[in-house]
């Protein structure tokens, strides 16, 4: 594992380019942060991507043989089923008018301090931005690598202050059938929820996400707060995040009650577990061109020396 130093003067890319769009209270908040620190965390067993796109927004923080992917890609190829099924409809749906910004996140369950906060009141509450690139690896079995700006999961819990019966964090999406048709049908159990367990989210490596590449985030990839657990199945990263709950039973979710067998509560990545109707050896590298192929998958996701730890004693195979 690489575990850059946070240094004061690793400015993220937004500090040194694209002042103009640096303007607006809320987006610097989103992306410059109040800390100003940044970091980079990557595997140790670098992936062979070698597009020609950066390696990172800092020089400083390049690592050999990973490439961002393309800010164009990140915003085009979306999993989002509230806004449509397909890769682009996310883009297209969800920017017709769906409000993103006054957004209201509330932090409850079993906690001694719940809250119900301004989503940049909960930025400042929390400490402030930094950023970080991380591989993302959808169980469709496609990878990026994004370098998301935002702060620790842990710095929420440290904030809440779970009581003891509380043992896992319930993740829920928005819920607003009025503007998104699709949450006027029945298809899906809507809204869209996620969890994790309490160990798992005090990692240092689960996330929450404000922005990509020093910029907002846009409401395709879940605007204005998102959940990114990079060592886990993109689908573990609720979007648009009205509450967190701390709660003492294994949370329902959405994929695990639309097919168990297929989603997994714990779903991390693991090229030795095929999902039923595909399998998960490989993946392609969304934003390398046609003939920009594929790479091994790297087990969770090539973040193990962090995470393996976590499930020790527990049956992968059966725990998928
Ligand atoms: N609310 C909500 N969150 C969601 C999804 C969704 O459909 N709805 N899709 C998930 C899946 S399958 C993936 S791979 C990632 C995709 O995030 P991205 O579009 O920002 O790459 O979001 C996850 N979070
Ligand atoms: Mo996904």
């Amino acid at each position: 594992m690489y575990i850059r130093n946070k240094l004061s003067w690793q400015l993220p890319d937004s500090a040194v380019t694209s002042q103009s769009n640096y303007v607006g209270r809320r987006q610097f908040l989103r992306t410059f942060g109040l800390g100003l620190a940044a970091g980079a965390l990557l595997p140790s067993v670098a992936p062979a991507a070698t597009f020609g796109f950066p390696d990172s927004l800092n020089a400083a923080e390049s690592l050999p043989g990973v490439k961002l992917t393309p800010y164009d890609n990140i915003l085009a190829y979306n999993n989002f089923y509230e806004w449509g099924l397909e890769k682009g409809d996310p883009k297209e749906n969800s920017n017709n008018g769906w409000k993103t910004e006054p957004w209201t996140i509330e932090i409850g369950g079993m906690c001694t301090k719940p809250g119900k906060y301004d989503v940049d009141d909960f930025i400042k509450a929390v400490g402030g931005i930094e950023q970080r690139n991380y591989r993302h690896r959808c169980v469709e079995a496609w990878s990026m690598v994004i370098p998301w700006d935002g702060f620790a999961l842990s710095k929420v819990v440290a904030m809440a202050q779970p009581k003891p019966e509380a043992k896992y964090l319930q993740f829920t999406s928005f819920m607003d059938p009025k503007n998104c048709p699709a949450q006027r049908s029945q298809d899906f159990p809507w809204p869209y929820t996620e969890g994790l367990t309490l160990p798992e989210s005090t990692n240092e490596l689960a996330f929450l996400a404000t922005g990509i590449y020093g910029k907002p985030l846009l409401n395709q990839n879940g605007a204005p707060i998102r959940l990114v657990v990079p060592w886990k199945y993109g689908f573990k990263g609720a979007k648009s995040l009205v509450r967190i709950d701390f709660v003492a039973q294994q949370p329902k979710t959405l994929w695990n009650q639309m097919a168990p067998n297929e989603y997994g509560f714990y779903a991390n990545v693991n090229p030795g577990v095929d999902h039923p109707r595909w399998s998960q050896k490989t993946e392609r590298i969304i934003g390398a061109g046609f003939f920009g192929g594929r790479q091994p998958t790297l087990k969770f996701n090539g973040y193990e020396k962090e995470v393996a730890g976590l499930y020790a004693g527990l049956d992968l195979r059966q725990n998928f």
